[in-house]
């Protein structure tokens, strides 16, 4: 009997221990619960960093039934992370998963509802990670501090056109042997109706990242002094 009640606590406490992309905002507008965004079947990570799930999580390579948001270049996008579908005030991404937070585009040849995302596409426009090392503040402990959100300027040299916004919560804290770093992601569709004509780093995802990279196979409670997040350096336009 006490064997199952414990067995059940782990498991809950495991499952409470995940989480996904809910809301997005722009220019600090709510869009309301899952608009805009490919929903996940569950609160899991990704933990194999050659699965296609890498793109847009699990069931992501369409959006078929996800609505397009407009927007021009610019504006400012606020992306939203919870445990469960709620605003309860729990710890939203809870507190124990340290890591970085990364932010990608990738510019869709038709629409962003039929774009899977492959190949060399996406273009990182911010990453956030150990933030200071002796007190081991990272960035999500700000997501988790700010009620799960973190935002970003979609650039304005961004030329035109349906995309896919993807951003990346990368949980260390059993990443000291590969697969072990958790990959929380969240695709958002939206289409920028102005913008520039830059042509942007790109990169593929799957394909760039490695479970040997340093960002990915790493112990952060052995006195780590820098991180170095995988996908390379962010384009700021
Ligand atoms: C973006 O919006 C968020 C939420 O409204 C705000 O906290 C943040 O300061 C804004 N960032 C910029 C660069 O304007
Ligand atoms: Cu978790």
């Amino acid at each position: 009997m006490m064997k199952t009640v414990f067995a059940l606590l782990a498991s809950a406490a495991l499952a409470n221990a995940h989480f996904t992309m809910q809301y997005i905002w722009d220019n600090g507008v709510d869009q309301g619960l899952d608009n805009y965004l490919r929903v996940p079947p569950n609160n899991n990570p990704v933990t194999d960093v050659t699965s296609k799930d890498l793109t847009c999580n699990v069931n992501g390579l369409s959006g078929a039934s996800v609505a397009t948001l407009s927007i021009p270049a610019g504006r400012n996008i606020t992306f939203e992370w919870h445990q469960h579908a709620q605003r309860t005030g729990e710890d939203p991404i809870s507190g124990g998963h340290r890591g970085p937070v990364q932010v990608y585009v990738a510019k869709a040849p038709s629409t962003a509802a039929s774009f899977d995302g492959q190949g060399a596409v996406w273009t990182k426009i911010y990453s956030s990670g150990l933030l200071n090392p002796s007190s081991m503040l990272w960035a999500t402990d700000i997501v988790n501090s700010n009620g799960g959100k973190h935002s970003v300027v979609i650039p304005a040299l961004l030329p035109a056109g349906e995309y896919l916004l993807r951003a990346e919560i990368i949980a260390l804290h059993t990443s000291q042997t590969y697969p072990g770093a958790q990959f929380y992601i969240g695709c958002a569709q939206v289409k920028i109706t102005s913008g520039g004509n830059a042509n942007p780093p790109k990169i593929s995802i799957p394909g760039t990242y490695k479970g040997s990279d340093p960002g990915i196979t790493v112990n952060i409670y052995n006195n780590l002094q820098s991180y170095t997040a995988p996908g390379g350096p962010v384009w700021s336009g």
